[in-house]
């Protein structure tokens, strides 16, 4: 086995949230990590062209492990709403522009992003409002060699206006999105250690901690 698996893993991720609740759940299964920030090495974020959430995992894991040498687990999640066809999708974080970049900050994203779900869905019966986060995690090393993929799931449903939204953990849609099978309490009214034990990011973690932990084991 390659000396870069007994460094820690670097999370290829820009965005602090995701580098909280990871550190948490992989703390939890006694695997090191590190952010881009801890790093003295500058890298630029990659542009995610890809179709699928394992297309824009594949390309954010392979990019910053080439740009920093070290082994690099990337994420790349979104919500799924089943009466929109599966969106926002890939576009999740970038859905009030329909997937441009505008220049516009995460809490301004987040924050315009919540408005237009809610608005597309109108006022539907909350049986019409099903949804999923999704969470793909590709781990690469820096020859460009993909070492695993794990994908995790959360079920819950996008509550109706008035209800929603509601609590101020997690980030991105968190005040929208009612955790089944309840549907009582949204994914932002969870304290971070059932989040993490419940979400879509923790099953992918925990998949992946299994797999690395094979790998240094062989
Ligand atoms: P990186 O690409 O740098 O990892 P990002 O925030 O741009 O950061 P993604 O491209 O994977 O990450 O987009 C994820 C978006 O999906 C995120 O901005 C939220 O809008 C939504 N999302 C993903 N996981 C979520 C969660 O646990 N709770 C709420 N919203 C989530």
């Amino acid at each position: 086995m390659s000396d870069l698996f007994e460094r820690s893993i670097v999370l290829a991720t820009a965005n602090p949230k995701k580098v909280t609740e990871l550190r948490a759940i992989f703390a939890g299964i006694g695997l090191g990590v590190e952010s881009l920030a801890d790093l003295n090495t500058p890298t630029t974020e990659p542009d995610e062209t890809g179709a699928t959430f394992e297309q824009n995992a594949t390309i954010k894991a392979v990019e910053y492990a080439r740009q920093t040498g070290r082994l690099c687990l990337a994420d790349d999640s979104g919500l799924a709403v089943d009466a929109l066809g599966g969106a926002p999708g890939v576009i999740s974080s970038h859905y009030c522009t329909d997937g441009v970049e505008t220049g516009m900050t995460r809490e301004e994203r987040d924050a315009a992003n919540n408005e237009k779900l809610l608005a597309e869905l109108g006022d539907r019966a909350i049986s019409e409002r099903t949804a999923r986060f999704v969470c793909v995690m590709v781990l690469a090393s820096p020859d460009g060699n993909i070492h695993a993929t794990t994908r995790g799931t959360f079920e819950g449903a996008i509550g109706p206006p008035g209800d929603v939204p509601r609590g101020t953990s997690g980030f991105g849609y968190d005040p929208l999105f009612l955790v089944a099978p309840e549907l009582a309490q949204t994914s932002a009214e969870l304290d971070a250690k059932t989040k993490n034990a419940l979400s879509h990011r923790g099953e992918a973690a925990r998949a992946m901690a299994e797999t690395i932990a094979a790998m240094r084991g062989a």
